[in-house]
């Protein structure tokens, strides 16, 4: 009991464990963070460990260690050592060349791994990671785990039939802090009111289209169409013929906030076209919003934006453009509104979490960015936008990824949903485009309760 002590305050130390407030990656406040990682910089601590997490498992039937990482890659190497079980790596994502292999290391089908975790909290990565391993052909049955977080993860392996051993759980840990009195009585209590709420508590709440705290002017003004016609949907109208897009925007245009272009795909693109466009959409009350995606310098964005065939800033109201370049590349499109993607909705894209966290960092950054696109839930200074969403279909066979107005609405708590061929591709687009509003809206309205 003592030597558990002694090494839990010495990691405490070292600053294994903070309180105060902090986002989870679920969204969830937590009022304590648990990282592992500084273990390693004590050797003797590590060693103990490492030998403690042995300790739990009947080692004579381990082939294999496997370390999830990154915290635990010491740990499983420390017990490798300190063993002689043989360690293998299992890499974080695919390197998407080479050998393609999720592990690395020696080792052959039917073998028994032990894989190695820091922290367990609901357990869903854990088995993720369990998948991952044994279709490499490798037999799991135990697992070891440093620190569990009691939100119900070890019932959910348990249930699938592994044997999951822990060295401390969390309330442990908070009562032995605690006794040394590292913590004192009024944040034990706020620790464990809330270890005691049901875990899947929902993390932020939406806010209402009406208080959200947008100063741009094309994103107040979208909102305020929103408001007025019950609706947050964007048509992204590719079709590729003036005709079509003219008779596209004149048959959905009182049913949507925003008709998204690519104006690069219009076969006879004019300014008689731009005209009626314009025209039409003062009449219906829309926002004309040209998907241009731009990714270059400042200086040469400005020229695409304001000079050759287009000439964009003469006429639409809003821009996507990636953050790719850095924040003093979007100055260029005053006033026009920019939205920024800082995620995309195609599988495979490189858009992936570290991408997304700058990127938005970016896009907080300019005055000239109200919105984003992205396919989960963004702070909410920002308006969401959301493509890949189709009510009938789950993608098409070029990389598209489609969700459900529900699902973008109640989980990524979007502001607008974008649909393309959902609505030019419906036999009949007008019924289409009232449909998706009804649903969109519907879906909004739910997920504010
Ligand atoms: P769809 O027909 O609903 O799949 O069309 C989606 C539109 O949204 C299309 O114009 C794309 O260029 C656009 N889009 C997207 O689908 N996914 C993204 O991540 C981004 C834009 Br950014």
């Amino acid at each position: 009991m003592q030597a558990r002590e002694d090494f839990l305050l010495k990691a405490y130390e070292l600053g294994i464990i903070k309180f105060g407030s902090f986002t989870l990656k679920s969204g969830i406040e937590s009022p304590f963070y648990v990282d592992l990682r500084p273990l390693a910089s004590s050797p003797q601590l590590l060693k103990t460990l490492s030998n403690n997490l042995l300790q739990l498992v009947d080692n004579s039937k381990l082939e294999l260690i496997c370390g999830v990482p990154y915290a635990a890659l010491p740990m499983a190497t420390t017990m490798s050592l300190e063993s002689g079980i043989p360690l293998i790596i299992k890499r974080k994502e695919n390197k998407g060349y080479g050998t393609k292999r999720m592990l690395e290391g020696v080792f052959h089908d039917g073998q028994n791994c032990l894989l190695v975790e820091d922290v367990i909290t609901s357990g869903k990565s854990l088995v993720e990671t369990i998948d991952e391993v044994e279709k490499e052909g490798l037999v799991v049955t135990d697992l070891v785990v440093v620190l569990d977080r009691e939100q119900g993860g070890i019932q959910r392996l348990e249930e699938k039939g592994y044997n999951i051993h822990t060295l401390f759980t969390i309330n442990e840990v908070i009562d032995i802090l605690f006794k040394y009195k590292r913590l004192d009585e009024g944040e034990v209590k706020k620790i464990k009111d809330f270890l005691s709420m049901p875990p899947q508590a929902p993390s932020r709440k939406r806010t209402p289209l009406q208080d959200k705290e947008v100063q741009h002017p094309v994103g107040k003004n979208m909102i305020d169409i929103a408001l007025r016609k019950k609706s947050n949907l964007i048509a992204s109208a590719d079709v590729v013929s003036s005709l079509e897009l003219i008779n596209l925007a004149k048959g959905i245009g009182d049913k949507i906030v925003a008709l998204k272009l690519h104006s690069d795909i219009i076969t006879d693109f004019s300014w008689d076209l731009v005209t009626e466009l314009r025209t039409i959409a003062r009449e219906k009350d829309f926002l004309l919003f040209e998907d241009r995606k731009f990714a270059d310098i400042g200086n040469t964005q400005e020229l695409q934006f304001k000079q050759g065939v287009y000439r964009f800033a003469d006429w639409v109201d809003m821009v996507t453009a990636h953050p790719i370049a850095g924040e003093k590349s979007f100055d260029v499109f005053e006033p026009t509104g920019v939205v920024a993607i800082v995620e995309m909705s195609s599988a495979g894209a490189l858009t992936d979490d570290y991408y997304v966290s700058k990127a938005l960092n970016i896009a907080q950054k300019s005055a000239d960015v109200f919105a984003v696109v992205a396919q989960r839930q963004v702070p909410d200074d920002l308006l969401l936008l959301t493509p890949g969403v189709n009510i009938d279909k789950k993608g098409d066979s070029k990389g598209q990824q489609y969700n459900t107005p529900k699902k973008v609405f109640s989980e990524y708590l979007t502001d607008f949903m974008i649909v393309g061929r959902g609505i030019y591709k419906a036999n009949d687009p007008v019924a289409a485009a009232e449909e998706y509003r009804q649903q969109g809206w519907k879906a909004y309205e739910d997920s504010l309760s």
